[in-house]
């Protein structure tokens, strides 16, 4: 379905630091009116830590560019961490504060790169992104981007070739009074999900002839995801628990049938539920090589624009096997839901119907599983 994202508004790289190595100049803009004056200056014991919060957002902010980290990512890397603050004063028309930091990605062989933020003080009312761009002659591709949930934000993406990369911190509206201290780290992803090849834990039942019983929820892009207008229809009820270290299959089968007027075809939910101890799910989805475009989504249950599936970036595409790593709640509920992309005016969809399976690894975040 869509390509990567292309971003707009790209600038220089931002200034290195001087040749005494003492720190870059600073561009701040002007303070804006009534804006509370901080200090600029970021200590916290991170790799990097932000220096130009005025300037740094290449996106929103005029003749903004990216900050300039000089950190290197490789093989021998064991982990690297930025950190800054989210602050009041740099408010803009599109949100409160963003900082964009460049890094690069060294060495011959593709890095599996998994970014966390922490965010400790950050509180159910912040609304905060997480994104990742890879640098292409000069233009940001993002290829990564996760919400802030419960207490950490996380993007994967794995075999990420030598070149540069942008990490960007963005916080959204509502604005704080004060500050708010973030830390990005950057760690070799060590997590694996393997394609389960036994029977499956559930196989779709209740989808009916006309491949619409349980459909659930519609997405007609740009728009939110949404309930169906179908009536009728409601996902399959697993009885499956997510429990970490524990991974499950799902299969099911993609139906032929014309689009009830999303971007989609057939579109197939679960319900399956997190046990306690799961704060991390990976999911999976596999299918024949041929002209079908499935994608996979977790939405919170009854509220499809409650989207946990953010965090997927490149996973979102056209290729087969559809990665996506999500942040979930436990003890929590949740519809899974895989689509055909509908490409028909393209001439494409032809080799539905299209039998698929969806691994689930559920881990407890932070805590490394088995490999
Ligand atoms: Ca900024
Ligand atoms: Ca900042
Ligand atoms: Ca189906
Ligand atoms: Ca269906």
């Amino acid at each position: 379905m869509l390509g990567l994202l292309a971003a707009a508004g790209c600038g220089d790289e931002g200034p290195t630091a001087n040749a005494d190595g003492s720190p870059p100049p600073v561009f701040d803009a002007a303070p804006r009116p009534d804006a509370t004056d901080y200090d600029g200056a970021v200590l916290c014991g991170a790799d990097y830590s932000e220096r130009r919060d005025g300037s740094n957002d290449p996106f929103e902010v005029a003749n903004g560019t990216v900050e300039g980290t000089s950190l290197t990512f490789s093989s021998v890397s064991v982990s690297r961490s930025v950190c800054g603050n989210f602050r009041p004063d740099q408010a803009n028309d599109a949100y409160v504060d963003g900082d964009f930091y460049s890094f690069v990605v060294a060495g011959d062989n593709p890095q599996d790169l998994r970014v966390v933020m922490s965010v400790p003080d950050a509180s159910p009312a912040d609304n905060i992104l997480l994104r990742l761009y890879r640098v292409d002659a000069g233009t940001p591709i993002l290829i990564g981007s996760a919400r802030y949930r419960r207490d950490y934000a996380m993007t994967v993406a794995r075999g990420l070739e030598q070149g540069q990369y942008w990490l960007g911190a963005v916080a959204e509206f509502p604005a704080r009074e004060t500050p708010l201290a973030y830390t990005l780290e950057l760690t070799h992803d060590y997590t694996e999900c393997a394609v389960i090849e036994e029977a499956p834990d559930y196989t779709e039942a209740d989808d009916g002839g006309g491949s619409r019983g349980n459909d659930t929820v519609a997405i007609a892009y740009p728009e939110a995801p949404q309930l169906t207008s179908l009536g009728g229809d409601s996902p399959e009820t697993t009885g499956l628990t997510l429990t970490p270290q524990t991974p499950l299959r799902l299969s099911g089968q993609s139906g032929l049938v014309a689009s009830a007027g999303d971007n989609y075809l057939d579109r197939d939910a679960f319900l399956i539920t997190t046990a306690a101890d799961t704060t991390e799910l990976e999911l999976v989805l596999t299918w024949a090589d041929a002209d079908v475009d499935l994608d996979v989504y977790v939405f919170a249950p009854g509220d499809p624009p409650l989207d946990h599936t953010d965090s997927q970036g490149v996973g979102i595409s056209d290729i087969d096997d559809e990665v996506a790593i999500v942040n979930v709640d436990p003890a929590s509920a949740y519809w899974i839901w895989v689509g055909a992309y509908d490409t028909t005016a393209q001439d494409g969809a032809t080799a539905l119907p299209m039998a698929y399976d969806l691994t689930l690894c559920p881990r407890t975040h932070g805590v490394s599983p088995t490999r």
